[in-house]
């Protein structure tokens, strides 16, 4: 087996230059991008999910290394076969209704794609209606609502409401996040679970989608 451990390093330490010419690299020696994808890089960014629930790894660092992930899989996309990604399900995410706070729910939408999941941002200010379409049309299987004040809260209890309206209830996983939101209040309104930051967001959306 290669070792693709050099790529998982430069990775965690969110060096963009050094990633892409290494996996452009093994791509020349013949490396499956499977491998590259699944040993090299996403592993890495377990890594770095976990150093950031740990405290070990701060915000920007985290944003660097979720761009170089991104980076390397615009490499990939073109030599990656379905089954490469097949594991990864389809996450459909926003900022509730009335809520403009987008920093830390990009942040999430970043390493759950970087996790492998299919990624549909709905950007900010999301209204129930537009939750309950997109899951409609990706056939999404989790959707993560994130929300910054207090006061756009009880719009993630109309959008579970939504859900449960829509007959799709059953059919998707709920995650919640956003500094206001804690596990009682996920609990309270019928979430599958709730993820303190984006490192714990793409380990939950994982355990779900297992
Ligand atoms: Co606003 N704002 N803001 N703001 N703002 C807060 C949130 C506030 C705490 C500031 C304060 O008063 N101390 C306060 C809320 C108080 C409350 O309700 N308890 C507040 C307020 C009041 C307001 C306005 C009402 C101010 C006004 O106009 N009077 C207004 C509201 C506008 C609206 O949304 N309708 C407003 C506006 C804004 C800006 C537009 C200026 C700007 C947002 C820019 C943007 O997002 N593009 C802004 C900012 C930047 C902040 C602070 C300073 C920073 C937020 C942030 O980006 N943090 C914030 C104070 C603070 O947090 N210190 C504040 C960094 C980010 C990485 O963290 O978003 O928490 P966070 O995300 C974390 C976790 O929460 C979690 O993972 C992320 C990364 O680990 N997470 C999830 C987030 N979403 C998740 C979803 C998941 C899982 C985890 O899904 C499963």
């Amino acid at each position: 087996m290669t070792d693709l451990s050099e790529i998982t390093k430069a990775l965690i330490s969110g060096n963009t230059e050094q990633v892409c010419s290494l996996v452009k690299a093994e791509v020349t020696k013949g490396t499956n991008a499977g491998d590259i994808l699944n040993i090299g890089l996403i592993q890495g960014m377990d890594i770095v999910g976990e150093r950031m629930q740990s405290g070990d790894m701060f915000i920007p660092e985290v944003l660097m290394s979720a761009k170089t992930m991104s980076a390397a899989v615009e490499i990939l996309k073109p030599l990656l076969s379905a089954d490469d990604m097949s594991s990864a399900g389809h996450i459909v995410i926003g900022t509730v209704k009335g809520d403009l706070h987008d920093i830390g729910k990009n942040l999430v939408s970043m390493m759950v794609e970087s996790s492998g999941f299919e990624v549909t941002d709905l950007g900010v200010d999301v209204a129930p209606e537009a939750f309950v379409k997109a899951i409609q049309e990706k056939n999404a299987n989790i959707v993560a609502l994130s929300a910054l004040l207090t006061t756009t809260m009880p719009m993630m209890q109309q959008t579970m409401n939504a859900l449960v309206e829509s007959g799709l209830r059953d059919k998707v996983k709920v995650i919640v996040g956003g500094a206001p939101v804690n596990q009682d209040f996920a609990d309270k309104i019928g979430a599958d679970g709730y993820a303190p930051d984006a490192g714990s967001a793409s380990k939950l959306a994982k355990e779900l989608w297992a």
